[in-house]
């Protein structure tokens, strides 16, 4: 098994973490969340009372496994977005008839390497073409050495909700191309509900989604030479109702200046850096927001419509936003 890696260098992560932080409203990217702590946290968040996306999604896969599993069909090339350690793509595997092969896409390479071993081990049979690379910038699939019949790309966890209406947009684009003809999506997405539940989600008691918002500091000062004290900022969540999102912010406690490199960062006495969105979709909404590209053919919800997993499918003769078609 041999790894392809697009890997993000120190410097890609430096000069994008300094044009977020100099926008007019600070931001950083999300997927910085993610170091081997972040990751860590991230796993307890998933386990918190309050945090009811992931057992909802593993439930409505266990409960619908066999259809979602013919629905993919014979011969596919299973392409995972973003694949952790997790128990949810096992299903898949385990169920698929015929599955060509597994290709899974992280942007650590250490996780991926370590997650690989472990389903070689389980799965000896499974041809796994694994690929280091950050799917939310434009990537390209390793080469697949076997004949396949079509690709399906698995998103779970609704890390869509991660994007910006334009870029949801721009990246369900990529990933129909990426798919092409007879290509299908298995795709996680968090629906629209009750303030109060969708704000303790993101407030726990136990205070682990302030530590892990704060760890952003902390990772991107391992990475690249900057001293933010994570003892100025606080966590700060809320849902935006208007935009149908919840919003992750970092306030600032008090007038202070980070060192990023060679730059200064001011900050001031209760300024916020902006550093999650989360979108939460009605099913309407998120069909809408798929079909210049995708069709919906089957949406799976949970009894109390907290989450929803949907399959979609690529429409012939889809237009790129650069005009390029296929
Ligand atoms: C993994 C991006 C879907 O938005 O709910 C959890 C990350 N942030 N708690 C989400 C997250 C705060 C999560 N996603």
């Amino acid at each position: 098994m041999t790894i392809k890696t697009e890997e993000i260098t120190q410097e890609d992560i430096l000069s994008e973490v300094l044009d977020n932080l100099m926008m007019p409203v600070k931001q950083l990217p999300s997927k910085l969340f993610y170091d081997e702590k972040g990751s860590r946290l991230f796993d307890k968040i998933c386990e918190l009372e309050e945090y009811y996306p992931t057992r909802t999604e593993m439930q409505i896969m266990i409960d619908n496994i066999e259809e979602m599993s013919a629905l993919l069909g014979e011969g596919t090339l299973l392409i995972e977005l973003g694949s952790g350690s997790s128990l949810k793509i096992r299903l898949l595997l385990d169920n698929i008839p015929g599955l060509a092969g597994y290709v899974p896409v992280d942007i650590s390479s250490k996780h991926l390497i370590q997650s690989c071993e472990t389903l070689k081990e389980d799965y000896p049979h499974l041809d796994i073409f694994p690929l280091v690379a950050d799917y939310t910038k434009d990537f390209e699939l390793p080469e697949i050495n076997k004949p396949f019949d079509h690709k399906a790309v698995y998103f779970p966890g609704s890390t869509i909700g991660n994007f910006t209406l334009p870029q949801a947009k721009e990246f369900l684009g990529r990933i129909a191309k990426l798919c092409g003809k007879n290509g299908g999506l298995i795709i996680g997405v968090d629906l629209k509900k009750d303030k109060k539940i969708l704000e303790e989600a993101y407030n726990d008691k136990k205070g682990i989604t302030a530590t892990f918002n704060l760890n952003i500091l902390e990772h991107i000062n391992n990475e690249v030479n900057s001293n933010f004290d994570l003892n100025k900022f606080l966590h700060f969540a809320f849902f935006n109702e208007d935009a149908s999102r919840i919003e992750m912010h970092l306030i600032s406690k008090e007038n202070q200046n980070v060192k990023i490199d060679g730059s200064i960062i001011h900050f001031e006495k209760g300024e916020n850096i902006l550093t999650e969105y989360s979108y939460k979709y009605t099913l309407e909404s998120f069909a809408k927001l798929a079909s210049d590209y995708f069709e919906v053919r089957k949406v799976w919800v949970d009894d109390d419509n907290l989450f929803s997993v949907q399959y979609l499918r690529v429409k012939p003769h889809s237009i790129l936003p650069n005009g390029e078609g296929f």
